[in-house]
């Protein structure tokens, strides 16, 4: 015995099989799957055909159902389609004060996204630094919550010697099962009040001091300046260095504060080039200030 489920361009059959009576008069059961690319709309019973044991087979059409009352028509309900993407609920990210001057640094992200229908897939986003050069991502994964609004977590590495200033979260990206994405821009994300900087600097007076010695340290080893004893900046950040070791903020300051003249000085004299001396009398500034409200 077979049956036919029928509608115009997609066609499904079932089988059946006895499920109790005899020979003579036998109930038969089946069934049928639609899935879910099944053509929404009334699907109509083809035809039903049964068979006996010498091989003869009786069609009934879909007109001949109907006329001896029996169903014919099944109704497949379409899917809504999901054309909306997620909405970013919450964003966050720890810490906010980064130093990547000694090593990495690891950033985690928090986000919350609900979707309307189809579920949260995916949350990602981008870090830009300062100058626009140098670019972080993070990837995150649903780590509770449901379909219909998910937490996730994620992190971002920015390596050592990553760019020093403040960096900005260049985009956040959520996208649903059925495709949709959405991209929310530092501005949006501002106007949903979650925050979008992060500040890559040195912490600490002696970090600071750290990076100093070895900027001198790299125009030395450029060739940019001559390893001498009685080189000047050497002998400047070494007073500097041995003033805050021994807890004399002042003298450090001093020193510092007499750096701006000699550098100069050197420039003039075309010992060092103007770029190079406008950063290390940056980096200078910055330890002085730091000095300044540690003394
Ligand atoms: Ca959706």
């Amino acid at each position: 015995m077979e049956r036919r489920t029928v509608e115009f361009s997609q066609h499904g059959n079932f089988f059946m099989q006895q499920i109790s009576g005899d020979l003579l008069q036998a109930v038969f059961q089946g069934s049928t799957e639609f899935s879910e690319l099944s053509e929404p709309g009334v699907w109509l019973i083809e035809n039903v055909i049964a068979g006996d044991m010498t091989g003869n087979e009786q069609i009934w059409s879909t007109q001949a159902l109907a006329t001896r009352g029996f169903p014919t028509e099944l109704n497949v309900v379409a899917p809504p389609a999901d054309t909306t993407p997620p909405v970013l609920v919450a964003f966050d990210f720890d810490p906010k004060e980064i130093d990547t001057t000694q090593g990495p640094a690891t950033v985690h992200f928090t986000a919350t996204a609900t979707d309307d229908l189809s579920g949260v897939e995916s949350v990602r986003g981008g870090l830009v630094s300062a100058s626009g050069s140098q670019h972080g991502h993070f990837f995150m994964r649903q780590v509770s919550g449901d379909p219909l609004r998910a937490v996730f977590e994620g992190t971002a590495e920015l390596p050592q010697f990553s760019e020093l200033g403040v960096w900005q979260i260049e985009n956040v990206i959520a996208g649903d099962q059925a495709g949709n994405e959405r991209f929310w821009l530092p501005e949006d994300l501002v106007a949903l009040g979650f925050p979008t900087s992060l500040n890559n600097a040195p912490q600490g007076v002696e970090a600071k001091i750290n990076i100093l010695e070895d900027a001198i340290r790299s125009l030395v080893n450029c060739g940019a300046l001559e390893l001498n004893k009685a080189n000047p900046l050497f002998a400047f950040v070494r007073s500097t260095r041995r003033a805050f070791d021994q807890g004399n903020l002042h003298g450090a300051l001093i020193h510092l504060q007499s750096f701006d003249r000699k550098v100069r000085h050197w420039i003039d004299k075309q010992i060092l080039s103007a770029s190079d001396g406008e950063q290390l009398l940056d980096m200078a500034g910055t330890v002085a200030d730091m000095l300044l409200e540690a003394e």
